[in-house]
């Protein structure tokens, strides 16, 4: 299948290069009011974008002669226009043959026992019949109603259900995929109007930033959209001013972000080496030096030989008491021993997090009474695709908020704003070295927006 693009000043102008480009019988499978020129479609002139497609695999129609007085052209391009809304949200079943799919396969079909042999000229006629010629302009008349469908049996129409489905998928896909590539066009390949170079330069910066790329443009169209509103000047000072706004509004979700005065166990959750033992550590000495609070700590990473040795060295200096857990029975016994606890950390073992297997088994451990918090603990060196992964399966079981690690050893902090837009978790803690206590502190939104967008020289 051909599929082209189109963008016109009115439909007359589309039909015509359909024709000459794709032929008669191309299909017109999508249209929309667009604007052209400028920057991600702004500051510019509307326009019309018409997507044709031409089905190469199609049966060659007839070339036969059209009657005298007769043109099919326009009533061809015409009558698909008119029928693109048919199905899967206005785009019609371009995979047939055009008038087919303009119509639906029966309307145009002849039973062969009733069709004349070498019937092009009777069928031209008899499409000419069922469409009568309209206009060449947009909107098209809408189509004479089509013959009445020869009968068939369950069988065959099931038979030609089921084809017009494989097609359907078939063209689902490729529309898909075309859209996806019009997308990526759309940043690139604006027509004669020079892109704006404040947008283009924070779209580089953004995408450095490892931000997820669909939400790079659409930060940068809501910067384009607040210059257009407020008719200021989109230079480089309004791009930053405006990102920081959206970008505080996206992360600044509102709630407490450290560990709230009430809660009783704090889970730590998250794949492995991410730094969920290092980090209970530093979060609780802050607990007893700063707030004097009576803390407790339970492990069920029993996996590890050494798992367990780490915590207990942390807990002998800061004269806490450990807890072993082998299986979730073991936990109430955890719990009695540590009643005088005013605050449990609880320290999972890191496993593949990608396989759920792993996440419903610790959901078990993470059933406890009293209020208790969640931390999904995650390395801002993991890759945002496997992040957000992991944070998928998780997000399905109980989770609070979100802890970022190893600041240290990156400097692209788009991750952090792509989880908190794709999973609305609450940022908390971020670490940043691996001293204890030290390298801990609330996540400030604004430091990681100044982080984001601050230059770096390349
Ligand atoms: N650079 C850096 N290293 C860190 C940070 N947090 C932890 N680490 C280091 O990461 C390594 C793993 O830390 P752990 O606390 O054992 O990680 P974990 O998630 O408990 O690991 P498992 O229990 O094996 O799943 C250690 O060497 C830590 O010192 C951090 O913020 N920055
Ligand atoms: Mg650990």
């Amino acid at each position: 299948m051909r599929v082209k693009r189109y963008v016109v000043d009115s439909m007359p102008d589309a039909l015509q290069k359909i024709r000459s480009d794709l032929g008669k019988d191309a299909v017109i499978i999508n249209t929309k009011e667009v604007r052209s020129g400028g920057f991600l479609g702004l500051f510019s002139k509307k326009k019309i974008e018409v997507i044709a497609a031409m089905d190469n695999s199609a049966p060659t129609p007839t070339t036969a002669p059209v009657p005298s007085g007769k043109s099919q052209e326009p009533v061809s391009a015409s009558r698909q226009q008119a029928a693109s809304p048919s199905s899967f949200g206005g785009v019609s079943t371009a995979a047939k043959p055009a008038a087919a799919a303009a119509y639906g396969a029966q309307a145009v079909q002849t039973p062969p026992a009733a069709q004349p042999a070498s019937s092009a000229a009777a069928r031209e006629e008899k499409l000419s019949l069922a469409f009568p010629e309209v206009p060449d302009v947009f909107p098209p008349a809408p189509p004479a109603k089509a013959p009445a469908a020869p009968r068939e049996t369950p069988l065959e129409r099931s038979q030609a259900a089921g084809v017009t489905r494989a097609k359907e998928d078939l063209l689902m896909d490729e529309i898909k995929q075309m859209k996806e590539m019009m997308l990526k066009l759309s940043l690139r390949s604006g027509p004669a109007e020079e892109p704006n170079p404040s947008l283009e330069r924070y779209e580089r910066l953004l995408l450095d930033q490892e931000i997820d790329p669909q939400l790079v443009r659409q930060l940068l169209a809501g910067v384009a959209e607040e210059a257009e509103r407020e008719e200021a000047e989109l230079d480089d000072a309004f791009a930053r001013q405006s990102l920081q706004r959206q970008l505080s509004a996206l992360l600044g979700g509102g709630g407490g972000k450290a560990i709230a005065p009430d809660t009783r166990i704090a889970h730590f959750v998250g794949p492995t080496g991410v730094g969920k033992t290092t980090t209970i550590a530093k979060l609780a000495a802050e607990q007893v030096l700063k707030h004097q609070r009576k803390v407790g700590f339970i492990t069920s990473d029993t996996y590890r030989i050494a798992a367990v040795e780490q915590l207990k060295t942390y807990g002998t200096i800061l004269n806490v008491p450990l807890e072993v857990v082998f299986s979730p029975l073991d936990l109430n016994k955890a719990f009695e021993n540590l009643k005088d606890c005013d605050l449990i950390f609880m320290d999972t073992a890191g496993r593949n997090f990608r396989n759920e297997m792993y996440v419903s088994e610790l959901n078990a451990l993470l059933r406890t009474s009293g209020k208790s918090e969640t931390f999904l603990v995650l390395s801002l060196t993991t890759k945002y695709k496997d992040m957000k992964a992991i944070t998928g399966n998780f997000h399905k079981f109980k989770l609070n908020k979100v802890l970022f690690t190893k600041m240290d050893e990156t400097d692209s902090y788009g991750a952090i704003v792509n989880l908190v837009h794709d999973f609305g978790l609450q940022p908390s803690y971020i670490a940043n070295g691996q001293s204890v206590p030290d390298d801990i502190s609330i996540l400030q939104e604004q430091h990681i927006i100044d982080l984001i967008l601050e230059d770096r020289e390349p």
